[in-house]
């Protein structure tokens, strides 16, 4: 199936976090999405850019995604009679960087594509599993208490892995504490968004005594010799996040020895496509993957439940309910069904965007037509 676009609607949409959420990058009381609807001839596909408001998780923001797509992407796509979505990561590359603009056009053709041929997206990929275990990511909080907290209510709804966001003088002691109060079974991991350096690693040792699966991203996106020798030196498994941005980074990181687990998010690695690749080379290497979250909407949240659905995503991964980030999203919610979340089934993305809610939280929007 191929199409010919004929227009692209950018929709920014800001949806109220239920809770604040904090990391060592900063805190959000409200995610600000880009929301991209592809039309042509074949009808219409649901895409999102998983930039956030500012450039602090990654050089991108909703603000450049924008711009790129209008300005340098779309031109590149919008005369192209037989467009298929394989063909639009290849078509894009003269442009460097901006991987989460281009995925977001990639995941909108897909979705009118597999649409139009009336097959899910967890099909398209590869995906065999009907559902998915989820885990869930947990803020920075002012106090200790409010922490256990926090994390009590998370396993009251049914979680089974918790991941707490941690940053110099926030990590031993509420790891302990966690640790501590829910006992040794809790499957518990760490991530640090960068926040630390190589000088380092002796604080980052003394997380090695707790039995976490994993900590995840403890030194700059660029680090990859810092994260090997850092591998070296503790005993907790390296996941790298933030340094991963294409099938080529995955297979370096794994040669240098710099991780043992990857956390994958399509947005990332400028893609479905790119991050089902960065799946095959970590599982060729018997590297287990999981996916990563980016407080998606429910049309980055269904294709994280297809991308989930591969064999080599062995671990629960940062997708949650949509009840843990928002009270009200854009497509019908997620739900949590006997500690899972359901993989779509219907064509394309398998969800739809219900356009009075996508109206009443859109604050911008911009039509281009070819
Ligand atoms: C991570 N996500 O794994 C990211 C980081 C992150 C679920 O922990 C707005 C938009 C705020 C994207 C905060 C989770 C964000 C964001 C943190 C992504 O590193
Ligand atoms: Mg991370």
């Amino acid at each position: 199936m191929a199409m010919r676009i004929e227009a692209v609607e950018l929709r920014r949409v800001s949806l109220p976090l239920v809770r604040r959420f904090r990391t060592s990058l900063g805190t959000d009381t409200v995610r600000e999405a880009l929301v991209v609807r592809v039309m042509g001839d074949i009808g219409e596909g649901w895409g999102e850019c998983v930039a956030g408001s500012d450039p602090s998780y990654s050089a991108e923001y909703v603000d450049s995604a924008w711009l790129t797509i209008r300005q340098h992407l779309l031109p590149r796509l919008g005369g192209v009679p037989d467009l298929q979505a394989v063909e639009v990561a290849p078509l894009l590359s003269a442009v460097k960087g901006h991987r989460m603009a281009k995925a977001a056009l990639e995941m909108a053709v897909l979705d009118a594509e597999l649409r139009a041929v009336g097959m899910p997206l967890s099909t398209f990929l590869g995906g065999a599993s009907k559902a998915v275990t989820p885990g869930v990511s947990v803020g920075i909080t002012e106090t200790i208490p409010e922490l256990l907290e926090v994390v009590s209510g998370y396993l009251a709804d049914g979680y089974r892995r918790v991941k707490l966001k941690i940053e110099p003088a926030w990590d031993v002691s509420p790891v302990r504490a966690v640790r501590e109060h829910f006992g040794d079974d809790l499957c518990l991991q760490v991530d640090a968004n960068a926040a630390y350096r190589r000088c380092d690693a002796g604080e980052l040792a003394r997380l090695d005594e707790f039995g976490l699966l994993m900590i995840e991203q403890p030194l700059d996106e660029e680090d990859l010799l810092g994260h090997a020798q850092l591998a070296r030196r503790l005993a907790t498994p390296i996941c790298l996040d933030e340094s991963i941005v294409s099938a080529r980074s995955a297979a370096d990181a794994l040669a240098l020895g710099a991780c043992s687990i990857v956390n994958i998010k399509a947005g990332r690695v400028g893609g479905y496509l790119e991050a089902r690749a960065v799946h095959d080379v970590c599982t060729a290497h018997g590297v287990p993957v999981w996916c990563g979250g980016m407080l998606e909407t429910g049309i980055g949240r269904a294709a994280n439940l297809a991308l989930a659905a591969l064999p080599g995503f062995l671990l629960p991964g940062d997708i949650s309910a949509t009840s843990r980030y928002f009270s009200e999203d854009i497509t019908a919610p997620f739900v949590l069904r006997d500690g899972q979340i359901d993989v779509p089934r219907g064509p394309g993305l398998g969800v739809e965007v219900v356009e009075a809610t996508l109206e009443a939280f859109t604050s911008e929007t911009e039509v281009i037509r070819i």
